[in-house]
């Protein structure tokens, strides 16, 4: 009761009724805004009042220190470890303290308030307390819960950590709203929130056309502001191959390579190299390369073969090549395979200051390097990687190329070393393995793709996919990272580890799914009188079933029924558009619909927008994204069935608007109206 006394007297929630009763009467069509106090996504619990505080943005502050809590009670106090704004680790807290305070003072709407309500007072800070210690970076299963109370009194935001700090403060921020007389005004509120799923996430493509940084980051603006936490960074595909690589690949690896290096570093290096050397000098645009091997006290050298021309250091004096050499073979992955190898990359800082951003809002870079298919773009760099194709009139190779070779052993030295290089620049302990939509036409030509599968007693093109996901996936826990793939992977019956998350994307959620739901628990019950089903069992561990059980669109159930982990991408394809309030289908889907154990449920842990690059570029990707994808934000933090359409629909209105006040360039979720 002390809490309830000191954060809001026990008076007002006899007013509770009242401001619920006003609530109801308040049906406004879907165009208009939001009253004050709404938030998006919505809490899990809120209690908005009539009484209201002036703010003096001038004056405002944001607090850490422990006085501020001296009200809590003692056992909260003693376990608290506070975050200190100059403590080093809680440089999270720290900007983001900067970048709210500037919130307060600017990006506020106008609302005109209601004279109804009552003044109580002025406030003047909001008191922050973490009462654990500072984590550093996010991750799968966070804790991001916080509770919010602001009266006349004080105004105090309350989490473990520092990532339920961040989601309160973007709450905190939604709250504030400019009266008729053009003050800063808050409601006294109570809020309790935490989310929903885990996971919540976005995926961007960045392969189909190149997006720059800033429009990333603006991304990861509208990801903070929505409270998701996972950048799904589909970072490479068969168009364009812009991660920009550094790892130094043996030289071992590189067919028929011999050395070029200029004049001045040749002396003692001559000696040491066994291969013809050839004197060159370097381009304009090779000037990263300089830079890059002058920072390691090496030389600028070319490597030639047949195939591949391609830049590396050369230690002067000559005692490291294998060193060297690996830097270059991978460099030309966006050297070749980057639509400008100059313009169109993203170089290890470019990353760096990606996963630094996301990391200071509570978001995880998943990066994503989708194989065997989806990997035209990586041949050119990288010769004997993909297969080459073959004429069934002549039996020669055509000259064209298909999914990765799985048949090579050094496609695995390949794939272990870039991945080393990728598990250690990204933070996250998440690596997205792709494998869908795997063609074996090329496959199927290719003369020792077939005798390999015959000495490895690979039966069929599956089995090949099988084998080559296998020694992926071995690859990625070898490299201590986890790994998710996309559906396929699971469809063709590879075998891979519980701890894999199966990643759904085909079957429209909403309505095959509960369709299909609906027929298969139909066909159960009917079933169930009659047989018992061995065949299926292995899918539905509980329950038996049909033998035609397994069909397209109830993907979760079948992942989750396999123990896997899944994520929900299906019904959150940002790519179909549809005129003028589409959020509304994306906001249908429901995570948990479908006719799975409790156990089962709980598999499923979370979902990704998808927006997939072919048909966006920098000038219209942001407004394709926001606020269409807030719908899956709010589907996956709020609790099932938190607002109606109508309701959301105000609030979206609302939230679209703040999108713009704060630079992300959001387009209008339903139809006529106008920001204020
Ligand atoms: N690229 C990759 C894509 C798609 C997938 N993977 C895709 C397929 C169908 C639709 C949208 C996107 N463009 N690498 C499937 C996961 Cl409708």
């Amino acid at each position: 009761m002390a809490v309830c006394r000191k954060v809001m007297p026990c008076w007002w929630l006899l007013l509770l009724a009242g401001v619920r009763f006003a609530r109801a009467v308040d049906t406004f069509g879907p165009l208009v805004k939001a009253t004050e106090g709404e938030v998006w996504p919505r809490p899990h619990s809120q209690i908005t009042y009539d009484a209201y505080m002036l703010i003096n943005p001038s004056n405002f502050t944001f607090s850490v220190k422990e006085e501020e809590t001296s009200w809590l009670p003692d056992y909260v106090r003693r376990v608290s470890l506070l975050c200190q704004v100059s403590n080093k680790t809680c440089g999270i807290l720290e900007e983001a303290v900067r970048r709210y305070s500037d919130s307060v003072y600017r990006y506020v709407p106008s609302r005109g308030g209601d004279l109804r309500k009552t003044n109580v007072g002025h406030l003047d800070t909001l008191s922050v307390l973490v009462t654990s210690s500072c984590e550093e970076y996010p991750y799968l299963g966070m804790d991001e819960e916080y509770e919010l109370k602001i009266n006349n009194v004080t105004a105090v935001l309350t989490s473990k950590t520092v990532w339920g700090a961040l989601r309160g403060l973007e709450t905190f921020s939604q709250l504030l709203y400019i009266d008729h007389n053009k003050e800063v005004r808050i409601n006294s509120t109570a809020i309790s929130d935490q989310p929903r799923f885990p996971h919540r996430g976005l995926l961007l493509d960045t392969s189909r056309h190149y997006m720059p940084l800033s429009v990333i980051r603006e991304m990861l603006d509208g990801m903070e502001m929505n409270k998701m936490n996972v950048f799904h960074w589909h970072i490479v595909d068969s168009q364009s191959f812009p991660y920009q690589s550094r790892v130094f690949p043996d030289l071992r690896y590189v067919h028929g390579a011999f050395v070029v290096a200029r004049k001045s570093s040749v002396g003692r290096c001559r000696q040491t190299l066994k291969e013809p050397v050839v004197y060159t000098e370097l381009r304009p645009y090779d000037l990263y390369i300089n830079k890059l091997c002058t920072f390691l006290n090496y030389l600028p050298v070319m490597v030639m073969s047949s195939l591949v021309k391609c830049l590396f250091c050369v230690c002067p004096v000559c005692n490291d090549l294998k060193f060297n050499f690996k830097l270059n073979v991978l460099l030309c992955l966006s050297e070749k395979g980057a639509y400008d190898p100059e313009t169109h990359i993203y170089t290890h800082d470019d990353i760096k200051n990606i996963t630094e951003y996301a990391r200071l809002r509570g978001i995880r870079v998943m990066p994503e390097f989708d194989t065997p298919g989806h990997t035209l773009s990586w041949g050119p760099g990288q010769p004997d990687l993909l297969t080459p194709c073959y004429s069934f009139v002549t039996g020669k190779p055509d000259g064209t190329y298909g999914p990765i070779n799985p048949s090579l052993e050094s496609t695995y030295t390949f794939i272990e070393k870039l991945f080393q290089e990728v598990v250690a620049l990204f933070p996250d302990s998440y690596l997205h393995l792709g494998g869908d939509e795997v063609s074996f036409v090329c496959w199927r030509t290719n003369p020792n793709v077939t005798s390999f599968m015959m000495e490895n007693g690979i039966s069929n093109y599956a089995g090949l996919e099988q084998y080559y996901m296998q020694r992926v996936v071995n690859i990625t826990s070898y490299l201590n990272a986890s790994s998710v793939v996309w559906q396929e992977v699971f469809d063709n019956g590879v075998t891979i580890p519980d701890s894999t998350v199966v990643h759904v994307w085909t079957g429209s959620q909403a309505e095959e799914l509960s369709k299909a739901s609906a027929r298969l628990h139909l066909a159960q019950s009917i079933y169930r009188m009659e047989h018992s089903c061995l065949e299926c069992s292995k899918y539905f561990s509980s329950i038996s079933f049909p033998e035609r059980c397994p069909e397209r669109a109830v993907w979760v159930l079948q992942v989750t029924a396999a123990g896997h982990r899944a994520l929900l991408s299906a019904c959150w394809y940002l790519g179909r558009l549809e005129s003028g309030g589409d959020w509304r289908k994306f906001y249908e889907c429901e995570p948990t619909q479908f006719y799975g154990t409790d156990e089962q449920k709980q598999r499923v842990m979370g979902g990704e927008a998808c927006m997939w690059g072919e048909v966006v570029d920098e000038s219209n990707v942001v407004a394709r994204v926001w606020p269409r994808a807030s719908a899956t934000a709010e589907k996956l933090w709020s609790s099932a069935g938190a607002d109606t359409e109508d309701g959301a629909s105000r609030r979206l209105e609302e939230h679209y608007c703040r999108m713009r006040r704060r630079g992300v360039g959001a387009q209008p979720p339903n139809g006529p109206g106008y920001c204020r």
